[in-house]
């Protein structure tokens, strides 16, 4: 497998996912902010917008973050990082995988660049109903399906910390500790090391 990335960006969620499973994996840094930029064929295959995290497993080539971890875990760490297809826990699981893209990142921008929201009319509702739903999720809980760890935290876990990081996290016991939980994992040390360039 081999994982394309920038320091900074989406991509530390995938090292992070891939430091919980253990596979062996290579890297590609991307320059992103390079005058000429001249993306390579086999990244533009697996990320026809450019963007990082993308992958590149055997004959497949796929970005967006959510999907690669949910493919990768999935395929190489199935029960441990994932709920398997049949187990009642399966459709939480995508639920919470997808919330980040879904909702959480929509309503972060709206509210960093301060435009109005509309909680009938978008998807992702409002900041506030987010940050609620979030919360709400993680009381008396270590991980958003309960005891296990899984994919799910990977994206939950890392927007947790990138709103602390950038102020826009409202003072939330549950969301304060599952972010400092995130942190507190190996996996997590280990990707940021990878990840920072
Ligand atoms: N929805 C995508 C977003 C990917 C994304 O926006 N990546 C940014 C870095 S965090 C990027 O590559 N920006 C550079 C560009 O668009 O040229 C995901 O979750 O993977």
């Amino acid at each position: 497998m081999k994982l394309f990335w920038a320091p900074q960006t989406r991509s530390t969620r995938v090292f992070w996912l891939l430091e919980e499973t253990g596979i062996d994996y290579e890297t590609e840094r991307v320059d992103l902010y390079a005058e000429d930029r001249n993306d390579s064929d086999e990244f533009l295959a697996a990320s026809p917008m450019g963007k990082v995290p993308a992958i590149v497993d055997g004959e497949l080539a796929m970005s967006e973050s959510a999907a690669i971890c949910l493919y990768v875990a999935d395929r190489y760490c199935a029960d441990r990082l994932a709920p398997a297809v049949d187990d009642t826990r399966r459709g939480k699981f995508l639920y919470w995988t997808m919330y980040t893209p879904a909702v959480i990142e929509p309503a972060m921008s709206e509210q960093f660049n301060k435009v109005e929201a509309n909680r009938a009319r978008s998807g992702w509702g409002d900041f506030d109903s987010m940050i609620e739903v979030f919360d709400n999720a993680l009381e008396e809980k270590e991980w958003v399906l309960g005891e296990q760890f899984t994919a799910a935290d990977v994206m939950l876990g890392s927007s947790a910390v990138f709103m602390r990081m950038f102020e826009m996290l409202p003072d939330s016991r549950n969301l304060d500790a599952y972010a400092d939980r995130c942190l507190a994992r190996p996996a997590y040390a280990r990707a940021m090391e990878k990840s920072s360039g």
